[in-house]
């Protein structure tokens, strides 16, 4: 379906309001954003090729052009490592100079490991593993469709399914050489939510050493530089990087020196999604025995890993610092793991604190979606980054995870006030909790990749979104 034969609105019910405009322009959002056969996450603050934001693109665009969806994610496969790892950026050989810090060169991958491909430069970290979600919905929004665009679709899940594997197999290995279930990040960046009060304690533990100078361009893209993370975080980011480079990237050696090792439960709670995804593409593909039993292994052991995590004191799960073998305490968003990874054998109790004053049950909330930090936590700022704004991606993680709980009228309110915040404001990268006030890049590409996904929610033959 091309942009100009979109229907213009497929919700119905779920707002009002400027709302029959979202689809046509969400599509025409990632269409300028794209370059060649991938998309840009925002149009200036970032020009390179981000791994979560691509994922999420890749699910949007299914609905809207399938074709550019596969390359979306062929594109970025194209840079994974020996290891399995999908990189967390893939620079754009063609972005305007002084556009982006740390650039390639800073970063010098493919330079010093052999593991980094050599064709293209890319960071040496990793994001969540959203893409096996967005290849299943390629799957499914082909199914029924005409023949040629079928059989692609099966070319496409048979040609990814080793590469997702691979990349699943990395993160259940060496991101989790304990087997615990939970997967280890080396960075705050890794996490997709940078400068989260999650990560507080253990990046204030990190000791600046002597930094090779730099300059931030991030600042220059934002009205207010109170939105981003501060120039303390970002010295300290830039010195686990040196770090990482003094390790080559190698995993066994930053596994034994690396300053900021801490069990994601955010991460862990998506590889469990994802893991879930992915068994049902080793299905479509008719994958070895051994491989579904191997995936439905990190299936379990992912699950059991977030309930290990779970603190009843918040009704949360909380990540866990391995260089101080403590819990890290922060009311966030990733608290509710454990409903991403499809768990609900704690379900009344998230319930309970996602509709407790702690997040959507704050009297002063401009509509009902959960703020990155609860405003209940000391951390909490309504404008910062990742310290509480509303981000239209985590709104989705949760959406999804209601409706696969059965929770069904709760998800289409989620639904329903997400989708009014972006036909009033725009699709921004996030959102002021208590005034929708957007915030950060305008025209961020995940967010109209969701906002495809959420209109075309009416859909019940979706397999891997059921309802009740
Ligand atoms: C933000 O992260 C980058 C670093 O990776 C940055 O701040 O420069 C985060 O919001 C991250 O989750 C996202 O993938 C990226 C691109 O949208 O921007």
């Amino acid at each position: 379906m091309t942009e100009e034969e979109l229907p213009e609105d497929h919700s119905g019910r779920a707002a009002s309001g400027g709302l029959h405009r979202v689809n046509p322009s969400a599509a025409g959002i990632l269409r300028r954003n794209g370059i060649r056969s991938w998309t840009k996450p925002a149009p200036s603050l970032y020009p390179h090729q981000w791994s979560w934001d691509s994922a999420f693109i890749a699910l949007g665009l299914a609905h809207v052009d399938n074709q550019r969806a596969t390359s979306e994610l062929e594109t970025l496969f194209a840079s994974q490592w020996a290891t399995g790892k999908v990189p967390h950026i893939v620079f754009n050989p063609e972005a305007p100079p002084r556009s982006y810090f740390p650039d390639a060169e800073r970063w010098s991958s493919s330079a010093l490991s052999e593991d980094a491909p050599a064709s293209s430069h890319t960071s040496g970290l990793c994001q969540p593993p959203v893409h096996a979600i967005a290849v299943l919905r390629i799957w499914e929004t082909s199914r029924g469709e005409d023949e040629r665009r079928v059989e692609r679709a099966i070319r496409f899940l048979g040609a990814n399914y080793p590469r997702l594997f691979a990349w699943h197999r990395y993160l259940a290995s060496a991101r989790d050489p304990e087997g615990s279930g939970l997967v280890t990040i080396y960075h705050p960046w890794e996490s997709g939510t940078d400068n989260s009060p999650r990560w507080d304690i253990p990046l204030e533990a990190v000791e600046v050493g002597e930094l090779p100078p730099y300059t931030r361009y991030d600042l220059q893209h934002v009205t207010d530089p109170s939105q981003r993370p501060t120039d303390e975080e970002y010295d300290r980011y830039l010195w686990l990087l040196e770090h990482l480079k003094r390790a080559r990237y190698d995993e066994a050696n930053i596994y034994e020196s690396h300053p900021f090792l801490v069990k994601d439960v955010l991460f862990s709670a998506i590889l469990v999604a994802a893991n879930e995804a992915l068994l049902q593409i080793a299905g479509v593909v008719d994958a070895s025995e051994d491989e579904r039993a191997g995936i439905s292994a990190w299936i379990e052991r992912g699950q059991r890993g977030l309930e290990g995590a779970w603190s009843s004191e918040l009704g949360l799960c909380l990540d866990r610092d391995l260089r101080r073998d403590s819990p890290l305490p922060a009311r966030t968003i990733a608290g509710f793991a454990p409903l991403i990874a499809g768990d609900t054998s704690r379900l009344d109790s998230l319930l309970l604190t996602l509709y407790s004053p702690d997040f959507l049950g704050h009297p002063d909330l401009y509509r009902p979606l959960p703020p990155s930090t609860s405003p209940s936590e000391v951390r909490f700022h309504p404008r910062s980054y990742w310290r509480g704004p509303v981000w239209p991606v985590l709104s989705w993680l949760l959406w999804r995870a209601l409706l696969r709980a059965g929770e069904v009228d709760h998800a289409e309110v989620l639904r329903g006030a997400a989708l009014e915040e972006l036909a009033c404001g725009g699709f921004a990268e996030y959102f002021e909790p208590f005034t929708g006030e957007p915030l950060g890049s305008d025209d961020q590409s995940w967010t109209a990749a969701v906002a495809l996904d959420w209109l075309a929610y009416d859909d019940a033959s979706w397999s891997g979104v059921q309802r009740g």
